[in-house]
């Protein structure tokens, strides 16, 4: 928790150097900077050198030199235009290392490039290459509130705001160098559900802190956005209505867009939660998402700046004896008939699945299904339903499937949702108006996220939007060499933990894709029917014989969202994917399953098995202490230690629970209550 000398009250993640193995002889390159093309006093330019002096310094011990020369061994940073922007390349030239780059940002990538190749133990050689990010906008949103609480944060208070004010800069700026070294190039400060404080940020009362946090983050290549009440004009500017087509709204948000940028030069627009869990929108005036998203893209398009406008609307008064409306169906049928009717700095930001970050979900037929549309997809870290950073859910595998998932929206075959979200399906990669956005885990714990182990979700999201090809297994192997110093033995079994993590939670938790059955509100823990005869619309249907929602075509007919052949094999319990089976298909108890087993006896079978899992898992972490920093050790062990009671918890509530519903016994004979 040093840096550099000064204690501080928290860690620097994998940007950590000290007691690390130092700078290997290869890497004296490093040493000796020759710097053309750039501008030296380019702020993104000198944060990149900056990290470079330190990281040499704590690893090598050594101050470094500028120099003009390009003798011997240095490294050569230089521009070149015929890389991708923000990308990089990296190659040797005898003695020397040379890092070419567009622009500062792919600079300040490089560097960060290099520094972990050299932390993580490869010469030179293996860190050459050229290195193009997929996604264009690669974010994070925080759901942080202006009181300094965090919405679905597990990990302390924010570390932006406290009572209704900023906070001072230094964790920020610390934060700022962890998040933009894997990648990160956008960040809205505040919670999509915009109340209070938190609506004046568009006002004069922010414009002095909005103006220095962002040119914190400006430093590092990181455009600051904010979430907007879309009924500020009625709430801040006392008009009688907030609707998008009315002249004086449209008059109040220009002026206080331009007000606003005149004050912040370095933002990068509004993130908007519309219509959508009592926040309000267009629809109260008769009007479509397109007409409200597109007010305010006019308002900040002068600016360069573009609005993200989520799609998250769906009726959450529902009343859950009515089996026609279906929640799935909500965003799609919400958006569709608005394809092509967006501007061009309008980026609607997508859930990965239909319903809200369940552990697992198809994905979002809203993905692909708008090909005249700027499309983003939104994942989210925070391990709201996946866990909170107490039980351990690495979720890259879980975002790596949902990229590779192919969606049939083209013919040119460039058509999975990696394609759509970086711009190559439907020819926006230009424009950079797509990419990746992650609701963030972080909060002013000592370690960000609570469970120090989440940190690899934290860096895994950087990496994987800026390369959507890396295995999960490549993200998570990199972030235990940069932040751990473990033997090769417990290096590999941390490895294996994490790549099993989703599915163990995925086990001890709701079966084959139905999701929820988890307390109400807090959505920790067991409750198998938590939100069953709720409002929510997200629902399991058990009874006596069987359970699952059907969403065939002789049921709610959410299958027919997707492009065929997705639709007809989602459609047919014989075709569809065992993992989303209940997610597709209400279906009796003695159902025969792929694997051979039946329903209930898998069910009865996954959730011993993720329980016992648990307690390896635990076991595994107990025999690294010593190899682990004492406070880490602890920290985790005592994640590990709730994750057992809970992965129990939920063991014996969801089998006895269908035990008792279907009155058929467990096979092995095990305990059931
Ligand atoms: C920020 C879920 C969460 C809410 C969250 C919402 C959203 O419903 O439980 O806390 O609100 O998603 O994504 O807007």
């Amino acid at each position: 928790m040093s840096d550099n000398g000064n204690r501080k009250d928290w860690t620097q993640l994998w940007l950590e150097y000290e007691g690390g193995a130092g700078l290997k002889d290869e890497w004296e390159a490093l040493l000796r900077v020759d710097l053309s093309g750039f501008e030296h006093d380019n702020r993104v330019v000198k944060s990149a050198l900056d990290e470079l002096k330190r990281a040499v310094l704590l690893l090598a011990g050594k101050e470094q030199e500028i120099t003009a020369g390009k003798e011997g061994a240095c490294l050569v940073i230089c521009r070149a235009e015929d890389i991708a922007a923000q990308g990089f390349r990296v190659r040797k030239e005898g003695e020397a290392l040379i890092l070419e780059a567009p622009d500062e940002n792919g600079l300040l990538y490089g560097i960060f490039h290099l520094i972990f190749s050299a932390r993580l133990g490869k010469d030179p050689g293996k860190a050459c290459g050229i290195f193009e990010p997929d996604a264009p906008l690669r974010m994070l949103n925080h759901w942080d509130n202006m009181d300094g609480g965090i919405e679905r944060g597990y990990s302390g208070r924010s570390f932006f705001f406290k009572d209704d004010r900023f906070l001072g800069s230094e964790r920020i700026r610390d934060y700022v160098r962890i998040v933009s070294s894997v990648g990160i190039n956008g960040v809205v400060i505040n919670n999509v559900n915009v109340k209070d404080a938190a609506s004046w940020l568009v006002t004069e009362r922010y414009y002095g802190d909005l103006a220095r946090v962002g040119g914190i983050f400006a430093d590092y290549g990181i455009k600051l956005f904010i979430s907007i009440n879309f009924a500020a004009p009625i709430e801040l500017g006392g008009l009688p209505s907030a609707d998008p087509m009315d002249g004086k709204v449209i008059a109040w948000w220009q002026e206080t867009t331009d007000r606003l940028y005149d004050a912040v030069p370095y933002l990068g627009g509004f993130l908007v939660k519309a219509d959508s869990e009592g926040r309000p929108g267009p629809f109260t005036y008769g009007r479509t998402q397109a007409d409200g998203a597109n007010m305010l893209a006019r308002c900040v398009k002068p600016h360069g700046g573009c609005i993200l406008w989520r799609c998250f609307v769906y009726n959450c008064t529902q009343d859950w004896r009515d089996k026609k409306t279906d929640r799935a169906r909500a965003g799609y049928d919400n958006f569709i008939d608005l394809d092509g009717k967006f501007d061009d700095n309008v980026i609607l930001q997508i859930k990965n699945g239909p319903m809200d970050f369940q552990i697992r979900e198809p994905v979002s037929p809203l993905i692909g299904g708008m090909a005249k549309t700027n499309q983003m997809l939104e994942v989210q870290i925070a391990q709201e339903y996946t866990g909170q950073q107490i039980d351990l859910c690495y979720l890259i595998p879980m975002f790596r499937e949902v990229l590779t998932f192919k969606t049939y929206c083209t013919e040119n075959g460039k058509d999975t949702v990696s394609d759509i979200v970086c711009g190559r399906a439907f020819g926006n990669r230009r424009s950079g108006m797509c990419g990746m956005t992650a609701v963030c885990n972080t909060g002013d714990d000592a370690c960000w996220t609570g469970d120090d182990l989440a940190a690899a979700n934290l860096y895994g999201f950087g990496r994987l939007c800026f390369d959507n090809s890396l295995s999960p297994e490549e993200i998570a192997k990199e972030w235990i060499g940069l932040t751990f110093r473990l033997g090769e033995k417990n290096s590999e079994k941390l490895l294996e933990m994490l790549l099993e993590s989703r599915e163990v939670y995925e086990k001890y938790s709701a079966p084959l894709g139905i999701g929820w059955m988890v307390n109400p509100n807090f959505h920790y823990g067991p409750s198998v029917d938590g939100y069953e005869y709720s409002r929510w619309g997200t629902y399991h249907r058990a009874d006596h014989l069987g359970l699952g929602v059907d969403r065939t075509d002789s049921g709610t007919g959410y299958v027919r969202q997707y492009h065929e052949p997705n639709a007809s094999m989602y459609n047919n319990p014989g075709t569809c994917p065992q993992e989303l089976l209940l997610f597709f298909h209400h279906l009796p108890y003695t159902f025969l399953l792929p694997s051979g087993k039946t329903l209930i006896q898998h069910i009865y079978d996954t959730h011993f098995e993720g329980a016992q899992r648990v307690l390896e898992m635990q076991k595994a972490w107990d025999e690294m202490e010593g190899e682990v920093d004492r406070d880490v050790f602890l920290r985790v062990k005592e994640r590990f230690e709730r994750q057992r009671v809970n992965a129990f918890e939920w063991c014996d509530q969801v089998n006895s629970y269908f035990y008792r519903k279907s009155g058929i016994p467990d096979e092995a004979g095990r305990e059931i209550y």
